[in-house]
């Protein structure tokens, strides 16, 4: 059945900005995880940080919540702890996560919670009108840093792999379809799953050929997901840009072992946990 995810919310991103992308790729998966029976509409819900990509949650019609700056990890691992039977989805951007939330993200790939997070990396701030962020390159220049940014930007596959997540990807906003496969296998995965979404800012760092002139897809030289060290090593490529999956793996839930034995296998509707969570504390 055709769900309805639009919302009469008028899209004031600007013309050619890789959010677009972005939104239509999770509509896309939405709707494909509804029809192939692994979730319901009802039991999906979307959070969003600060910033251009926070305004996703307003253009898509799922059960939603505004997070304050960098904040979305722990936000919707409460909900995923409260409500298993939900599939969580938190969107934020390269500022948000990779700056003022980055201890949130590291912590939730560490617990291996199993939601989703999707990052918007324009390497830039860009409702607060073009800043360097953690994965701004080095030299990109901007009003606050005319001389060029001097720091080494951040490597957010590395910085996953390290930290324990379960499911590392890199997706591209203007490969839709693409996109979409990442983020239908990144909600289906039982664990902590992660997706770096390079996408140009229009306005302020319009990255558009570079990117589309680098990015190549991971397995079109061969990869194994299960292996560590080519993982790391496929996220250092600089001369070409590989997007995919880089690592995928199995390992016990944060909520699999806090609410083990608590609640009979999650599958049924749950009154309340508030007698779990007395327990723990
Ligand atoms: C705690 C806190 N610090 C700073 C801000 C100011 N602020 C609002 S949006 C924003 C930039 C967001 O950049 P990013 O997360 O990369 O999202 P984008 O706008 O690029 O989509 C900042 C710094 C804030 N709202 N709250
Ligand atoms: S400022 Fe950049 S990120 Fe924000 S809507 Fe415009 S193009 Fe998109
Ligand atoms: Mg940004």
């Amino acid at each position: 059945m055709k769900l309805e995810l639009d919302t009469p919310a008028e899209k004031t991103w600007c013309r050619g900005c890789g959010d677009f992308g972005i939104l239509t790729a999770v509509k896309r998966a939405i709707q494909e995880l509804v029809d192939s029976g692994e979730t319901r509409h009802e039991n999906i819900v979307i959070a969003s940080g600060i910033g251009c990509h926070n305004k996703i949650v307003d253009y898509i019609n799922v059960n939603s919540f505004d997070v304050l700056h960098g904040r979305v990890p722990p936000i919707i691992s409460g909900m995923k702890i409260a409500n298993p039977n939900l599939k969580v989805i938190g969107f934020a951007g390269d500022g948000d996560a990779y700056n003022e939330g980055i201890s949130h993200l590291v912590y939730s790939a560490k617990r291996n919670i199993d939601i989703t997070m999707i990052i918007h990396d324009n390497e830039v701030f860009a409702l607060t009108t073009g800043q360097a962020t953690a994965t701004s390159s080095l030299g990109f220049s901007t009003k606050a840093m005319p001389k060029g940014n001097i720091e080494v930007p951040l490597n957010p596959i590395h910085l996953m792999l390290t930290s324990g997540a379960t499911f590392v990807a890199r997706g591209f906003s203007f490969d839709i379809k693409h996109l979409t496969s990442l983020i239908k296998e990144a909600v289906k995965h039982h664990g902590f799953s992660f997706i770096d979404v390079l996408q140009p800012c229009k306005t302020y760092h319009d990255t558009t050929q570079f990117l589309r002139e680098r990015i190549y897809y991971l397995n079109e030289k061969g990869h194994d997901t299960k292996d560590f060290r080519a993982a790391w090593e496929r996220a250092d490529e600089k001369e070409r840009i590989p997007i995919g999956i880089f690592y995928k793996i199995e390992r016990k839930t944060f909520e699999d072992q806090l609410l083990k034995g608590k609640i009979p296998a999650y599958e049924k509707e749950i009154p309340s946990i508030n007698h779990v969570i007395e327990e723990h504390i």
